[in-house]
């Protein structure tokens, strides 16, 4: 084999396993593993609430313009005991979607303390989400849309409210994440870069088209 042909051999490899590792954050209780059930799972399971002790693994498989991307999700503990486990995981991780839940007012305003965290640990050029969960429940309401959305342009990262519970924006925000770490691992010359808010802004479910807000 010529290396012309070996290095574009290695190179179908790399395109087809893009393998990336997303991490779940926020405080206890806003919904991180109801959210990746329902991602992987397409389910709710509503009930008592059972807290995440340590971390939880899931792959998932998404496919991006025809390139398969592995995400190994991680899905962290928010109880304040498991910080330091977390705090393990940040180094790693190539995004990192963190979670309020819109009915409670001291988890939205815990996310400044998680991004300071998040800059302290993490990459600095690791993909950060931010989330507003449990967007079905508009009767117990405590945070507004905008107010997500004003925090979220604050620190210049993209924003959508999710229902782990009826499955609003919940695939859209992981499609997201694996276009965005997609496009950063394969850029063809050719192809405009990515733009990940631009995408949200024309995929998401917004308030008023649906009976859940
Ligand atoms: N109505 C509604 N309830 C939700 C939603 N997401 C999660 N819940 C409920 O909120 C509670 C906490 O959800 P979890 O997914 O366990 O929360 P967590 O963020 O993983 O919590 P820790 O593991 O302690 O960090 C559970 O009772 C869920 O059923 C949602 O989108 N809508
Ligand atoms: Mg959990």
């Amino acid at each position: 084999m010529s290396h012309t042909v070996i290095a574009l051999h290695c190179q179908a490899l790399i395109k087809d396993n893009i393998v990336r590792a997303t991490i779940l954050v926020g405080d206890s209780g806003v919904g991180k593993t109801s959210l990746l059930v329902q991602f992987d799972q397409g389910k709710f399971i509503p009930g008592s609430f059972s807290a995440t002790v340590g971390i939880g693994f899931t792959n998932k498989v998404v496919t991006v313009d025809n390139v398969k991307v592995k995400l190994q999700i991680w899905d962290t503990a928010g109880q304040e005991r498991f910080r330091s486990v977390t705090h393990a995981y940040y180094r790693d991780a190539h995004a990192l979607l963190l979670l309020y839940d819109i009915t409670s007012k001291s988890s939205f305003d815990n996310i400044r303390a998680w991004l300071t965290e998040i800059h302290e640990y993490a990459q600095s050029d690791v993909v950060i989400m931010l989330l507003g969960n449990k967007a079905d429940m508009s009767s117990d309401r405590a945070i507004r849309r905008d107010e997500g959305e004003r925090l979220a342009r604050e620190y210049s990262v993209p924003f959508m409210e999710t229902s782990a519970k009826t499955g609003v924006n919940v695939d859209l925000a992981f499609t997201a994440v694996a276009k965005e770490l997609k496009h950063r691992a394969v850029q063809h010359p050719s192809e405009p870069k990515f733009q990940i808010h631009e995408y949200i802004e024309a995929q998401k479910e917004k308030s008023g088209c649906c009976s859940y807000f």
